[in-house]
């Protein structure tokens, strides 16, 4: 069977003089059979048309053929939900999970320094903020292995394994389930973190192949917009190049098993 990638994404220009620069607005992209290529770009245009953010500017909408061959089939991380009273408590808990994979992801690396690096996770979440992409961080040697540090590794290429399903809303759900699959998968990757950079939606998740998929219902204050996604690596597992090139261009379908919102 023949697949299309379809990729859509939109902006706007702010601002006066010289302080004029272009903004995002909205992006999708999907992975589906060559009879849903229509209904689906269209459905991807109304999503930019209409985004609560504004009129768009620029709409570039990109389709490119794929073959079955290429792409890999990874069955959905499981999914677990943490509820927590505060958006405080659901980063301490975040964190606690990332500290506990990266430890055993060292080889259960003594508790001082899983300590330090727990310590340093809230800085550098705080350096994915104004970043399109996830930070790539080596645990190995503590060293940032973006090619580009102010855009940061983008993971793309991706859908969920769900026939023809035409959708023009954004799902924060469906997309990261499937995005956190594809990463969990990477060469050496050990976890990721992610807080949505969208005002109005708090929850976030923290997933690797060994936790699955956490969702944690409050990790930031409503309204917000500040978000952003560490991909934690082991550059004693892989190479960096691997990993960004399988996140930059494998095709992955991930099979969702009735998992979706
Ligand atoms: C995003 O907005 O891109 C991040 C979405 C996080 C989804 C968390 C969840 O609902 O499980």
């Amino acid at each position: 069977m023949d697949y299309y990638s379809l990729k859509m994404r939109a902006s706007q220009q702010v601002g006066e003089g010289e302080q004029r620069h272009e903004q995002h607005i909205s992006g999708a992209e999907r992975i589906v059979a060559r009879e849903n290529v229509e209904a689906v770009c269209s459905a991807m245009v109304r999503r930019a048309m209409t985004h609560s953010k504004g009129d768009p500017d620029f709409i570039n909408v990109k389709i490119e053929k794929v073959h079955e061959s290429d792409i890999r089939i990874l069955k959905a991380l499981p999914v677990t939900r943490v509820d927590v009273e505060t958006w405080q408590e659901g980063l301490e808990k975040a964190f606690e999970l990332i500290g506990e994979a990266v430890g055993s992801a060292a080889g259960g690396a003594g508790t001082d320094a899983i300590r330090e690096f727990a310590n340093k996770l809230p800085e550098l979440l705080r350096k994915t903020f104004p970043m399109r992409g996830a930070m790539l961080y080596d645990i190995a040697t503590g060293k940032r292995l973006e090619p580009d540090q102010a855009r940061g590794v983008r993971a793309t290429y991706m859908d969920a394994l769900r026939g023809n399903v035409v959708d023009s809303c954004k799902n924060h759900f469906n997309e990261a389930i499937v995005l956190a699959t594809k990463v969990a998968n990477a060469p050496g990757i050990v976890a990721e973190i992610c807080i949505s950079d969208d005002p109005e939606y708090v929850t976030g998740y923290v997933a690797s192949k060994e936790l699955g998929y956490v969702r944690i219902m409050k990790m930031k204050e409503a309204g917000d917009e500040n978000g952003g996604r560490i991909f934690l690596f082991d550059s004693r597992k892989a190479s960096a190049e691997e990993c960004i090139d399988y996140l930059q261009k494998k095709k992955v379908l991930v099979d969702v098993d009735g998992r979706m919102a």
